[in-house]
């Protein structure tokens, strides 16, 4: 505890409990810490990426609140306990709604041992109806946390914000091989989303709006170049819900790139169909995106939204590819109008777009979502699904005659093996799609110096992923992969030469991959987060970090500490 009036805050910012993707008090196995082997590649045994992501707004939390802050990310309980036992005069719980009954144990966990404490409750589980009544605490924050946390502790809410350096993925394997390349930078732009698609949680929280953590594309560019500086990474995974949509700063983010001689290697994106075709698909290659997530939600209009109105999906995927732009397609299944008669046709429909990673989801109404408002009103919610039900993955939490039980979930199953055999593995599919824009590179009759830099990226990239061809083909799913993954080996091989280096690393390539189906038969294939402890220091330290960490355009404030301070804590100078 802080031990006089102006001393700083201790303040123990933390995700919820572990294990995750288990069955027991608190969660449910389903509901495992994985991007794509839980929602995405979940079905493709050994040639499921693996990864781990850090619960983001923790940081961006710690790095913009004054105060002597622990970051506590992925704690088993007993961690967490003994950190509150340190003494902190604010615990801040951050948690979504399957994990509520984790942050309920959690306050009465800081009740109980560190009964000076206040509490404060973030995140998309706040979003939960009558939540005040249903966790302990002092302080809810809904939707964007830094400006009103800040508000809480008597700061500037409106000091410009400073984006954490982090990693965006850690822990990245396939075959048990780490996933070619580096492990790439987080860039958040902002969070929420204008679009106001009636199912989804981020749109919603945020109030349909995009809440900016950066006034324009120069400066998150700056932001940009300094992140990756500090982490010697040109690559980065920008968690924006929809990069492109806001057009102007994407285009003024690319025109720095132009400007400045400074390309990035990689943007792996997010974004709407209709934003991505107003943005251009060419404009995407010259911005380097090398992998784009795309709501594609349903074949038919009835399932849809405006964002897909009047797009051909199947175009635009087999565009996006040829440009060797990686395509994740999400669509959404058991929605109302399903029955397990026409279900199949929005299934098929996904499979057929080919893109390189499927998402297949449940209609969920979370709530704060129109969608919820409109089963509350039809009466059609399951109030008595417990929330470490409603991730998604199993059943329904609404009432659909057609899908009861587990039906959704051998739906899901289903469809996810479905894409697996007639797509083959993402892993193959990643490859044919980066040897497809390497080829569409080469052969454009004219390139500038940007686009020479982009063929030669997407040149390296091709050499370090096609000795996987050789796994892929040893570990196909059916005779269909293994023919694709070998004519697909042979073209790389002839147009690049197939060194006696890719061929060795083939082979040691081959033999990891044969001890990971091992160590996943022996040990079952769950992969735990590790914990992660962070300590923010106080005032001083991190005025200087801050300032350190300042955009380019305001680095004169580095030469003077007292204007560094004012920025920082909004004081004039
Ligand atoms: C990265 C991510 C993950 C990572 C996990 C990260 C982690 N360590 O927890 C992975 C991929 C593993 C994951 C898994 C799941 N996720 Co997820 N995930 C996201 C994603 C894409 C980004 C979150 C993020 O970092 N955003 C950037 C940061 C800066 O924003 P933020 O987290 O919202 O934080 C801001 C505010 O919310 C607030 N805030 C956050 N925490 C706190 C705490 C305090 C004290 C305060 C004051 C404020 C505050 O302030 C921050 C700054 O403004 C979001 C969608 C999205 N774009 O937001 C979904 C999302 C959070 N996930 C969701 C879901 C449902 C899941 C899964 C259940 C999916 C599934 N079916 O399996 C699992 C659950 C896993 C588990 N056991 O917990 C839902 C939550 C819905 C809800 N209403 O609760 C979201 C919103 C996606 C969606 N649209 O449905 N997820
Ligand atoms: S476009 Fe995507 S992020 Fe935006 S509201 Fe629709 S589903 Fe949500």
């Amino acid at each position: 505890m802080s031990n006089t009036p102006n001393s700083p805050k201790k303040i123990l910012l933390s995700g919820v409990f572990g294990p995750f993707g288990v069955d027991d008090e608190f969660g449910r196995k389903e509901n495992i810490m994985e991007l794509f082997h839980n929602q995405v590649t979940r079905e493709q045994g050994e040639a499921s990426f693996r990864s781990h992501h850090r619960s983001f707004g923790l940081y961006f939390l710690a790095e913009n609140l004054d105060g002597d802050i622990t970051v506590l990310d992925f704690p088993s309980r007993k961690a967490f306990e003994a950190e509150l036992r340190k003494g902190y005069d604010i615990v801040g719980l951050s948690f979504i709604a399957p994990n509520f009954k984790k942050a309920q144990a959690m306050a009465a966990a800081v009740r109980r041992l560190s009964p000076s404490s206040q509490i404060v409750l973030g995140g998309h589980g706040t979003a939960i109806e009558g939540i005040e009544k249903l966790i302990d605490h002092d302080h809810i924050i809904r939707g964007e946390g830094i400006r009103p946390f800040r508000r809480l502790l008597g700061q500037n809410a409106d000091a410009p914000i400073v984006h954490p350096i982090l990693p965006s993925t850690e822990q990245s394997y396939v075959f048990g091989l780490p996933i070619p390349g580096d492990s790439g930078n987080l860039l958040v732009p902002g969070v929420g989303c204008v679009n106001g698609c009636a199912f989804c949680c981020t749109t919603h929280f945020f109030g349909k709006q995009s809440v900016n953590f950066f006034s324009s594309g120069k400066e998150l560019f700056e932001t940009a170049c300094r992140i990756a500086d500090a982490r010697g990474s040109e690559e980065f995974f920008v968690m924006d819900e929809n990069f492109l949509k806001d057009r102007t700063r994407a285009m003024e983010f690319l025109g720095e790139m132009e400007r400045t001689g400074r390309y990035f290697d990689e943007l792996h994106i997010f974004s709407s169909a209709e934003a991505i075709l107003a943005f251009g698909l060419d404009n995407m290659v010259r911005l380097g995106v090398s992998f784009v997530w795309v709501g594609v939600e349903s074949s038919s209009p009835t399932g849809n939204y405006e964002k897909n109105a009047g797009i051909d999906a199947t175009q635009l995927v087999n565009d996006l590819r040829d440009r060797g732009i990686l395509v994740l397609a999400s669509g959404i299944l058991c929605q109302e109008h399903h029955t397990p008669a026409n279900i199949q046709r929005d299934i098929d429909f996904m499979v057929g777009l080919n893109a390189d990673f499927v998402q297949f989801m449940l209609l969920s109404p979370m709530p704060t979502t129109t969608l919820f408002k409109r089963h509350q009103e039809l009466g059609l919610l399951r109030e008595d699904l417990p929330f470490e039900e409603w991730h998604g993955q199993k059943e329904l939490c609404y009432r659909h005659p057609a899908f009861p039980g587990d039906a959704p979930a051998v739906t899901l199953k289903g469809a996810f093996r479905k894409d697996f055999e007639v797509n083959s593995s993402s892993a193959y599919r990643v490859i044919e799609t980066t040897w497809r824009g390497y080829q569409r590179l080469l052969n454009l009759p004219v390139r500038d110096s940007l686009l020479n830099f982009r063929l030669l990226k997407i040149g390296s990239r091709l050499r370090r992923w096609s000795p996987m061809l050789a796994v892929v083909a040893s570990h196909a799913v059916n005779d269909l992969e293994r023919t694709r993954a070998l004519e697909l080996r042979a073209k790389i091989d002839a147009a690049l030469g197939g060194s006696l280096k890719s061929r060795a690393i083939g082979l040691a390539a081959r033999a990891i991959a044969a001890a990971w189906v091992l160590r996943l038969r022996v040990l079952g294939d769950g992969l735990q987060p590790k914990q992660i402890r962070t300590h923010y220091p106080a005032t001083v330290r991190r005025v200087q970090a801050a300032v350190l960490t300042m955009p380019c355009h305001r680095k004169p404030a580095a030469q003077c500490p007292q204007a560094a301070v004012a920025m920082v804590t909004g004081e004039s100078c």
